[in-house]
């Protein structure tokens, strides 16, 4: 079996990127240790702390976040980092190639109650005259990620990665190693599998609410065939099943609070999540465009998020389209 290390220079991958990449998945391997521990080592239950986005933080958030950021901040090749659980980019070494913006543990909600969740990166050059703490030069389109990927903790703990040459997924063995386990992911075209907080339902856009209706009237209803439902409610866990057997995952714009674009982050979620799914054949858009070409104005900013399988996400993208025009 093929390590991680050994694949990606199979793969010709830059010497820093894959030292950058062996670093990450170190503290990784220490936040799926933490996480296996759970109750044991007392890491379960909520700080007293809110984040920048008035986000109550789990315990498990900010040992991830500290985990990965401490272990960054030690690399020579990271200029500076941006994280959910910081409220500002900070600046590591001045001489760092990279800059590297995370979630450090995503679908937080479901740790308490033993349910996947998952770390989220993207990798970015860093701008040549940046000191790595401006928000400006992490404000870079997804369609610039040199790399992207995700850690899902779940039964087995599951890197998922790609260097813009197809999306490969590896397992974490017993020896904390990461071995080859799927070379060359390819999301399936077709689906008849959504992913949608549907109790958000009366607060979505005409054109979602036209898509999901067509959907759950099944076999008897435009689309012809039955549709099954899933909302794992951790972005990690939606986007290995659908690399896995396709879907579609949808978290649109709502009217609960209209003035943002959604639930999720560009920086840390949307535009690593597109990358992956887009290497892997898929599609990802904000309902109109395609996510990784949006120019980013705020470290934090949300996005609208409707990807996974092409032809599902053109159907959606034509609901929007058709609305539009009237
Ligand atoms: P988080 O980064 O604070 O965990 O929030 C992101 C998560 C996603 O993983 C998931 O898709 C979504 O929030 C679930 O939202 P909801 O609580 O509406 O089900
Ligand atoms: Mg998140």
């Amino acid at each position: 079996m093929l390590r991680l290390t050994q694949f990606l220079k199979q793969y010709n991958t830059d010497t820093e990127l894959v030292e950058l990449i062996n670093l990450m998945m170190s503290a990784c391997k220490e936040v799926n240790a933490k996480l296996h521990d759970g109750a044991l080592a007392g890491v379960l239950g909520e700080t007293e702390q809110e984040n920048v986005q008035g986000e109550t933080q789990k315990k498990l958030d900010v040992l991830a976040n500290d985990l990965l950021k401490h272990d960054l901040d030690e690399c020579h090749l990271v200029r500076g980092l941006a994280s959910e659980e910081e409220d500002l980019p900070v600046a590591c070494n001045p001489d760092g190639r990279f800059l590297v913006a995370f979630d450090p543990l995503d679908g937080s909600s479901n740790i308490d109650i033993n349910v996947t969740v998952g770390t989220i990166f993207s990798i970015l050059e860093a701008p040549a005259d940046c000191h790595g703490d401006e928000e400006e030069a992490f404000l870079q389109p997804g369609d610039k990620q040199v790399a992207a990927g995700y850690v899902l903790y779940g039964p087995s703990c599951i890197l998922a990665i790609t260097t813009g040459k197809g999306v490969h997924m590896f397992t974490l063995g017993h020896n904390g190693e990461f071995y080859l386990t799927r070379e060359n992911v390819r999301v399936p075209e077709t689906t008849k599998e959504f992913a949608i907080n549907m109790s958000n339902q009366r607060f979505w856009e005409a054109p979602v609410q036209r898509y999901i209706a067509d959907l759950l009237q099944g076999e008897e209803g435009p689309r012809g065939k039955r549709y099954n439902m899933r909302w794992i409610a951790s972005m990690v866990a939606e986007v290995h099943r659908i690399l896995t057997r396709g879907g579609v995952f949808m978290y649109p714009w709502d009217n609960r609070e209209p003035h943002k674009p959604g639930k999720l982050r560009l920086m840390y979620e949307g535009n690593p999540m597109s990358m992956l799914i887009e290497q892997a054949g898929g599609r990802s858009i904000n309902t109109r465009q395609r996510i990784m070409e949006v120019q980013p104005t705020q470290i934090h900013q949300r996005v609208s998020v409707v990807l996974g399988s092409r032809e599902e996400v053109d159907v959606v993208q034509r609901y929007h389209e058709e609305a539009d025009a009237n």
